[in-house]
């Protein structure tokens, strides 16, 4: 579908965003689920909404820090499934501008990022657990007691609401480059949503928005839904092959990942991946023809945890010298080598060189003959002139520029 092609065409290209998980949940820092996990009602929430005041919310810092990072958009919760709206709606009270903070903490958010140049992406659950008329199926908080599961709801007052919400984001906010709905589930999924009339609400406002696949839908389909999306979002995992459809061809596909375990903000959980670890993902992805999308939670102040904003740094290092491995990146078409993986932009050639024990690449036979090899990050030459290319891949040799005269033939392979 042409248009699908060139509404995608910047995500591909940019590869890298932040994915950022931040609301009320921030204060008791026990992760986005605490109220399904502790059953907690509103009532035993509320305490959160009357204290939250943060007080160290500065967006233009988070987008510095995105774009040190090499990070190219970002999407922020606007409405996680506790219901509490980080924007200034006009369907609910319970939103941002009516706790201590008072700030539309959405519009700070899309006018910081887009000032680094950045595109800005939107987070909106399908689930609410506060709306009086979302049903306490799946997770809920009070799936657990009857006198709440037995009272009468109107689920389409709860999708009204939904829809205007969606509509509120989508028009008051300048353009939104990404729509990412969380999540469908069981049979709340497709037209359970109106999905097909939210889709064509959504393309009518801003017809070149990305939307993810969570509507529900086959996004693999010859003839996928309207509201399947346009690109898969595998959670915590990288496909091994990538994302195919039906047919076997490749289909965008962004990957969440968190830096530690949760994807809000958790005091206790401080199993931080490393910088390297995040570099090989990114690698991983893009050489699969996939994107990153990296999650930060910030606290309940409003700020990043200083443990992800050193892997952020870390990675921003590494990225200010080997970027155009990633950016503008895709797959190479060639078998993945024993040593690493490989990434192509065009007619130029990246080998990753990730395993550390391997410390040389037999470049003499890769198909067509390399016209020559470069260590990306200080240009240095790579002698290919010898068998075997005996250098030693270290902290930050993380791969070489090949830079072949065309496109390897499919058929060939890496000797
Ligand atoms: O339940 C959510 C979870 O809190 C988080 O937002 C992730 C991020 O993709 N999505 C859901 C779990 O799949």
């Amino acid at each position: 579908m042409k248009e699908h092609a060139k509404r995608t065409e910047w995500f591909l290209h940019d590869r890298f965003g932040m994915f950022i998980h931040w609301g009320l949940y921030a204060i008791p820092a026990r992760g986005e689920w605490v109220r399904s996990y502790e059953y907690m009602s509103n009532e035993a929430y509320q305490p959160y909404f009357d204290e939250f005041d943060p007080v160290r919310y500065d967006p233009k810092e988070w987008a510095r820090a995105a774009k040190q990072a090499g990070m190219k958009y970002a999407v922020l919760t606007a409405k996680h499934h506790d219901g509490f709206c980080l924007f200034d709606s006009k369907l609910t009270e319970y939103k941002a501008t009516n706790t201590r903070a008072k700030r539309d903490l959405i519009k700070e958010y899309v006018e910081a990022f887009r000032a680094e140049g950045l595109k800005v992406g939107l987070y909106y659950s399908l689930i609410d657990w506060h709306h009086p008329d979302y049903p306490a199926v799946g997770n809920h908080p009070m799936r657990n007691n009857d006198d709440y599961k037995n009272k009468e709801i109107d689920f389409d007052q709860y999708l009204d609401y939904m829809h205007g919400q969606v509509k509120e984001l989508l028009t008051n906010y300048g353009t939104i480059d990404v729509m990412w709905f969380d999540y469908s589930f069981d049979d709340m999924t497709g037209e359970k949503w109106r999905s097909t009339e939210l889709v064509n609400m959504i393309r009518s406002i801003q017809p070149d928005i990305l939307i993810d696949n969570r509507l529900g839908g086959n996004i693999k389909s010859p003839n996928p839904e309207i509201f399947a999306g346009d690109f898969a979002s595998p959670e915590q995992i990288i496909p091994p092959q990538g994302v195919t459809d039906e047919a076997g061809n490749s289909i965008s596909w962004e990957a969440c990942i968190t830096l530690n375990n949760t994807w809000g903000y958790s005091a206790m959980d401080k199993d931080y991946k490393s910088a390297q670890q995040v570099i090989r993902v990114l690698v991983e992805c893009v050489s699969k023809n996939g994107n990153l999308l990296l999650n930060v939670g910030p606290d309940a102040k409003g700020e990043i945890p200083k443990e992800s904003l050193a892997i952020l740094a870390e990675v921003g290092e590494w990225m200010r010298r080997n970027a155009d491995s990633i950016v503008g990146c895709s797959s190479s078409g060639l078998p993945k080598p024993e040593w690493g993986r490989f990434t192509r932009n065009g007619n130029k050639l990246y080998a990753h060189i990730l395993d550390r024990g391997i410390g040389s690449v037999n470049v003499n036979g890769m198909k067509p003959k390399v016209k020559k090899a470069r260590l990306l990050s200080d240009n240095s030459e790579i002698s290919i002139e010898t068998p075997w290319m005996g250098f030693h891949a270290h902290q930050d040799d993380l791969f070489i520029n090949l830079a072949s005269n065309k496109l390897p033939d499919e058929r060939d392979t890496v000797v």
